[in-house]
């Protein structure tokens, strides 16, 4: 029995209480939910001709942060080369389809992480913001959405014509789908992967985001806005064009809202349920003295005290 209450002891650091019959009356240590290790972090960068944006963006990822995959397959510029002289583990996924929703899936289909964390390459979106994120996740979101437009977040990289109709089709989507949407069209999100399963992602294009947003909706995530500023791109053009791209983020819309719903694996999930044993486990080096404290039945069961009003409105106390 002592080996048992050792054991116990070790995996719950706190001293072992028994009564005299020799039950274990043992109080967990409060301090053990404190998870001592943290999900795996990956950060999916799709790049079209981006070397001369990614020192602006590269070294801020943070060094925690698990891995950081690159996803290209056209550029003509040395933006794979650039990449791999920044982050020598840097990986690089060719994509060969051409679009950021092909580059994004490919990404993410490549992802070992916990998380995925999605971030543009053009020196719009800072990687400072990743706690952000991760904290809105690891507080029990399970879709953390970027916003331009919630309160602390901004942008200086949307015309008025661009803005109109992000604010246009993020109203659309909040009158169709239901949800709280303050910004539909941005590329700064993260996720744990296990999410992938309810989004069912398909598409090529800028509407991939659109299509993210609404399928976390209707497969009724926990959805997190936490607040983004959007920089103007550094160096070169965008790829984006506002009549072209905001016609395909429509027809996302249209589509879904006719289209059988999605979700079949909409449950909620925490990382620290689903692996107790690395957040909460206490390091096999950590040697405590083992100790059996043996306790009375008094200090077993402590009193009951029962407060009870009574009739002239002051409180006593009953023992029972
Ligand atoms: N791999 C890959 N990446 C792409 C492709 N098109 C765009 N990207 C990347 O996707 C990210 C967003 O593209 P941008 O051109 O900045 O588009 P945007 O941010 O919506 O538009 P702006 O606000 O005008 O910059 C950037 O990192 C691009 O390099 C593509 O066809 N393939
Ligand atoms: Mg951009």
């Amino acid at each position: 029995m002592v080996n048992a209450h050792l054991a116990r002891y070790r995996a719950n650091r706190c001293r072992v209480r028994v009564n005299s019959d020799g039950d274990d009356m043992t109080i967990p240590d409060r301090s053990l939910v404190t998870p001592l290790s943290y999900p795996t972090v990956s950060v999916i960068i799709p790049t079209l001709n981006e070397a001369k944006n990614l020192r602006y963006v590269l070294p801020y990822i943070p060094d925690w942060v698990y891995e950081v995959i690159l996803v290209d397959g056209h550029s003509t510029d040395d933006t794979v080369a650039v990449a791999r002289s920044m982050i020598s583990d840097v990986r690089i996924v060719e994509e060969t389809k051409r679009g950021k929703g092909a580059a994004l899936r490919a990404g993410f289909k490549a992802a070992s992480g916990d998380v995925i964390v999605m971030l543009d390459a053009d020196g719009s979106m800072s990687p400072l913001e990743i706690p952000l994120y991760l904290g809105a996740l690891l507080s029990g979101a399970d879709y953390v959405k970027g916003s331009r437009f919630t309160q602390g977040g901004g942008t200086s990289d949307m015309t008025p014509f661009r803005r109109l109709g992000n604010w246009g089709l993020t109203v659309m989507v909040r009158v169709l789908f239901g949800g709280q949407y303050t910004d539909l069209c941005y590329g700064y999100n993260a996720f744990w992967k296990r999410v992938l399963l309810a989004l069912e992602l398909e598409g090529d294009g800028f509407e991939i985001e659109t299509l993210m947003n609404i399928r976390a909706l209707r497969a009724g995530l926990k959805i997190i806005e936490v607040p983004s500023y959007e920089s103007d791109r550094i160096y070169g053009v965008s790829n984006l064009r506002a009549i072209r791209d905001g016609w395909r983020v429509l027809k996302t819309i249209m589509r879904e809202r006719f289209s059988a719903p999605k979700n079949r694996v909409a449950t909620h999930w925490s990382w620290q349920a689903e692996n107790p044993v690395e957040a909460y486990s206490v390091p096999e080096e950590v040697d405590f003295d083992a100790e059996t404290v043996t306790i009375t039945e008094a200090e077993a069961k402590p009193e009951l005290k029962v407060i009870e009003a009574s009739s002239n409105g002051h409180r006593s106390s009953v023992n029972g």
